[in-house]
C-alpha cells in the first residue's frame, strides 16, 4: 500500500480526479490511499496566510516556510529529511526542479511506501523548505504553469499505474513507450476501413512476426518524427 499526501492550498483541484479511471480502481483495490490537505490547515493567524513578500523585492509572493514545515513534520513524524523513514519522499514540485521521467516514476513505485507532494504556488516557495525537508524537486516539463497541482496529478498518475495490480494487464506497462526509450507504435481497430481509410494491411494477415517487424519499424519513424532527441 502506497500513501500519498498532497499538500496544497487548493485541496479541492484533487478530488474530482482522484474519482476517475486508474486512481479511482487502485484507491478502491486498496493499492493507494490518497489525500489532499489544504495547507491553510496549518497556518495559526487569524486570516490563515501561506504567502508573503519576497525579500530582496520582485514580483508575486512567495509561500512562507512555517505552515509547510508544520505540515511535512506532521505529516512524515519527522523534524527534517534525515529523520525520514527509508521509503518516505517528500516531493517539491517546482519549475526549477529535475524533470519527470518513466524512470523516476518507476523509482518512486518500487521504492517508496510514503509521498509527501508539496504544491508550489504564486512565485516560489521559501528555499528554507527545499534545503530542509524535500528529498526531491520535481518539474514536469520546459513550460510554466500556474501552481504545482496539475505536475502533483501528473506524477501521482504516472506512479499509480506502476503500482502491481492498477492497470489490468502488467506486460502492458513493461513494454509501452518511454520504457525502451523509443515511442509506442500506432495502434487501430475496427473496422477496417473507415471513409475510405484503410487499416495497414499487415496487422490484418496474422503473421505475427510481420507484425512485430512492421511495429519496430512504424515505432522507429514516429520516434524519428516527433522525438528525435531519443534516438540519440
Ligand atoms: Cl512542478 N510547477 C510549476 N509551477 N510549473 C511547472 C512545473 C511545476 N513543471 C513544469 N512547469
Amino acid at each position: 500500500m502506497l500513501r500519498c499526501d498532497i499538500i496544497t492550498i487548493f485541496p479541492d483541484f484533487f478530488r474530482e480526479t482522484f474519482a476517475y479511471g486508474i486512481i479511482r480502481r487502485a484507491r478502491a483495490a486498496g493499492l493507494v490511499e490518497l489525500e489532499a490537505h489544504d495547507l491553510r490547515r496549518w497556518t495559526s493567524d487569524k486570516h490563515r496566510i501561506v504567502d508573503d513578500r519576497p525579500f530582496g523585492g520582485g514580483e508575486g509572493m512567495v509561500l512562507k516556510p512555517e505552515p509547510i514545515f508544520a505540515a511535512v513534520r506532521e505529516l512524515t513524524g519527522a523534524a527534517s529529511r534525515k529523520d525520514y523513514a527509508s521509503q518516505t519522499r517528500v516531493i517539491l514540485l517546482s519549475p526549477q526542479g529535475r524533470v519527470f521521467t518513466q524512470a523516476m516514476a518507476q523509482d518512486l513505485s518500487q521504492q517508496t511506501s510514503h509521498i509527501v507532494l508539496i504544491c508550489g504556488r504564486y512565485e516560489g516557495v521559501d528555499e528554507r523548505v527545499a534545503d530542509e525537508l524535500v528529498t526531491d524537486e520535481v518539474s514536469i516539463g520546459d513550460y510554466v504553469l500556474s501552481g504545482g497541482e496539475p505536475a502533483a496529478l501528473v506524477v501521482i498518475d504516472a506512479l499509480i499505474r506502476l503500482l502491481p495490480g492498477a492497470v489490468g494487464n502488467e506486460s502492458s506497462t513493461t513494454n509501452e513507450s518511454f520504457t525502451e526509450s523509443l515511442l509506442d507504435c500506432p495502434q487501430y481497430t475496427r473496422p477496417p476501413e473507415f471513409s475510405g481509410l484503410k487499416v495497414p494491411e499487415v496487422l490484418l494477415n496474422g503473421h505475427h512476426a510481420e507484425i512485430a517487424r512492421w511495429r519496430r519499424e512504424a515505432a522507429l519513424k514516429k520516434t524519428e518524427r516527433n522525438r528525435p532527441d531519443l534516438l540519440k
